[in-house]
């Protein structure tokens, strides 16, 4: 069985994963928020020491650990771009040739909705912190090309139970479709440097995902199935730069909050 390190295992996109990869690898899960479970492994990535402490003797890494939306350009550079590298990094030192790495779609969230891409149009990053996600793209393709490590980037959409909104149908990506999807790039044969997106079979994709058609991936899930719900609860932003670019909000806030997160406290729900 093979051995695959997650980092951020404690967000909710690695929970989620570890929940489904469970049984099918030997999982190490690190973090820098701890956790009471055998296999956890407590790591700041900002910090060399830790990121070769974590990365050694395992066969893949899933590299979720970083900043997930976008924010404050201290904590993006500190978490996604020192921490990116020092994990790349630690990894070859290590000898550990795979690394699936989440990019996202706001890598490519200038592109206008009203736009088909695929894997390989040039980036369009939306915020500070989709810069960051093209940077571990960018570092990716080097250590593929100057090491020789094989490099599973997916530029995940938004991973949940359901879409939470209208732009989340085409970019909803169901914790199974996830897990298929991981699964390919940790035991897909003859990976050099591959993008695929991290997206589930939605009729509304904005994304033409061949590439991951092309290594095996066939999602059991398609957001339209929500589409009712979803549209009747939508809400008009009132922000016509975000309705009209796939990053929706991305594109003009400063700060986004993480749609995982619990909602905050004295909010009370209506
Ligand atoms: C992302 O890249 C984030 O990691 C996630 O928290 C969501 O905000 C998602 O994009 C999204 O676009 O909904």
């Amino acid at each position: 069985m093979k051995t695959v390190l997650i980092t951020g295992a404690t967000g909710d996109v690695g929970t989620r994963l570890a929940r489904e990869l469970a049984g099918k690898y030997q999982l190490r899960l690190s973090d820098k928020r701890p956790i009471k479970a055998k296999n956890f492994v407590k790591a700041d990535i900002t910090k060399m020491a830790d990121a070769l402490r974590i990365t050694k003797g395992v066969d893949a890494i899933v590299h979720l650990g970083g900043y997930s939306v976008e924010g404050p350009w201290e904590g993006i550079l500190q978490a996604n771009i020192i921490g990116c590298y020092n994990v790349f990094e630690a990894a070859r030192r290590n000898g550990v040739k795979r690394i699936l790495f989440p990019t996202s779609n706001h890598a490519v969230g200038f592109y206008r909705r009203d736009q088909t891409i695929d894997h390989r149009v040039t980036t369009k990053p939306d915020s500070r912190y989709g810069v960051s996600k093209v940077f571990g793209e960018a570092l990716g393709s080097l250590y593929a090309d100057k090491y020789g490590m094989e490099m599973f980037m997916m530029r995940i959409g938004n991973v949940g139970p359901r879409p939470l909104d209208k732009r989340r149908l085409s970019i909803w990506f169901s914790p199974r479709d996830l897990a298929q999807l991981v699964s390919i790039g940790i035991d897909h044969p003859g990976i050099k440097f591959e993008i695929v997106y991290g997206i589930s079979g939605n009729k509304r994709a904005w994304y033409d995902n061949s590439n991951a058609v092309r290594l095996g991936y066939r999602p059991q899930d398609d957001s339209e199935e929500y589409a009712a719900e979803t549209l009747a609860r939508e809400k008009p932003s009132g922000d016509p730069i975000a309705e009209a670019h796939q990053g929706g909000i991305f594109c003009t806030a400063e700060e986004v909050q993480n749609p995982a997160a619990p909602p905050k406290k004295g909010k009370k729900k209506k």
